[in-house]
């Protein structure tokens, strides 16, 4: 279905091929309100950054999947950058064809709690009613469970992407990009000890579903100490967090890796600057003088995102 905005959406399989083509990743980043929105937004303006926007079911029940359609359908006519609107983690047939109907450019069915069957099952079914509208569909295998220091082989292979059932599931589900499990997981608190992702089992999946497949990284936040650190100066109480290394992007994106999922460094940064105004301004109440600087700080993020991601210029 096509939004009622001069400029339109662009399929996400487009924006992940020509990142796989030109070896970079494309960031996808959460979005929940108007703020976050023009920040990513200007953000990928300024480089010259495709951008691919995500919204998860929590922020469709936040914001309304209606609003944030008119917000995107706004976004579109203010830039003239490539803009994708994904559903992140659809757990249903029904969220995904809201989603679809709704004009999203491609949406994700999560069937990882599903058994490997009734993960294919489902995910054709999702893939067959989003093509017939030129939708594109991503899909995983494996689980994100927050991860320990020493988790052991056999341990590794429950929870872990398999590179046969890979290959094996794109093929018989049809999806377009494929979420894999190497070691990350949601949130600010990803590794105990050394953070260490499986890069072995990344390339073994690559090898197996070919060097034209879009593999997509959930849980990849970098949870950035200076983020933090402005957070718990600021009468925050976030101890222990640790994110994805950003040198390991690089290796990522040459395994395969064309969409990078990127939502807690948003909202550490949009909180963080929230706390630091109230701690400098402690008689501000209008929204507005929080929130200017809060979306400024998320814009920042996502630029600095955009550089290490390699998006810059190929808008
Ligand atoms: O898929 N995501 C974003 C997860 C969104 C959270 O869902 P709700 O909006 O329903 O709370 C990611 O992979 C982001 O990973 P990150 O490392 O940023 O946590
Ligand atoms: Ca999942
Ligand atoms: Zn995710």
């Amino acid at each position: 279905m096509a939004l009622y905005s001069k400029r339109q959406l662009v399929p996400t399989r487009q924006i992940l091929d020509a990142a796989l083509a030109g070896k970079y990743a494309v960031g996808a980043y959460n979005v929940n309100n108007m703020e976050l929105l023009q920040a990513i937004v200007e953000a990928g303006n300024e480089l010259r950054a495709p951008l691919i926007l995500q919204v998860s079911a929590g922020a469709r029940k936040y914001a309304n999947q209606e609003y944030l359609i008119k917000l995107v359908e706004a976004a579109l006519n203010s830039s003239d950058i490539p803009i994708s609107l994904h559903l992140d983690h659809g757990e249903d047939f029904e969220i995904c064809k809201a989603c679809v109907d709704g004009g999203f450019s491609s949406v994700m069915i999560d069937g990882s709690k599903h058994s490997f069957e009734d993960n294919i099952a489902l995910t054709k079914k999702v893939v067959e009613y989003a093509h017939e509208r030129g939708v594109s569909v991503e899909a995983e295998l494996g689980k994100l469970a927050g991860v320990e220091d020493n988790i052991s082989v056999s341990e590794k292979d429950a929870i872990y992407t398999n590179p046969d059932e890979a290959a094996e599931f794109i093929e018989r589900s049809g999806c377009d990009s494929l979420a894999v499990a190497i070691g990350t997981s949601h949130g600010a608190f990803k590794f105990k000890g050394e953070p260490k992702l499986d890069f072995e089992r990344l390339a073994e999946i690559k090898a197996a579903v070919g060097k034209d497949f879009p593999l997509v990284l959930h849980g990849a936040s970098s949870v950035p100490a200076e983020l933090v650190k402005i957070c718990n100066d600021n009468g925050a109480v976030i101890p222990g967090t640790m994110g994805v290394p950003e040198y390991m992007f690089t290796e990522a994106t040459k395994l395969g890796v064309a969409k990078i999922n990127v939502d807690t460094d948003l909202r550490l940064a949009f909180t963080g600057a929230i706390r630091k105004h109230f701690a400098e301004n402690p008689g501000h109440f209008d929204p507005r003088q929080y929130l200017t600087p809060a979306r400024a700080a998320v814009k920042e993020i996502v630029k600095h995102k955009i550089q290490v991601f390699g998006t810059n210029g190929h808008a």
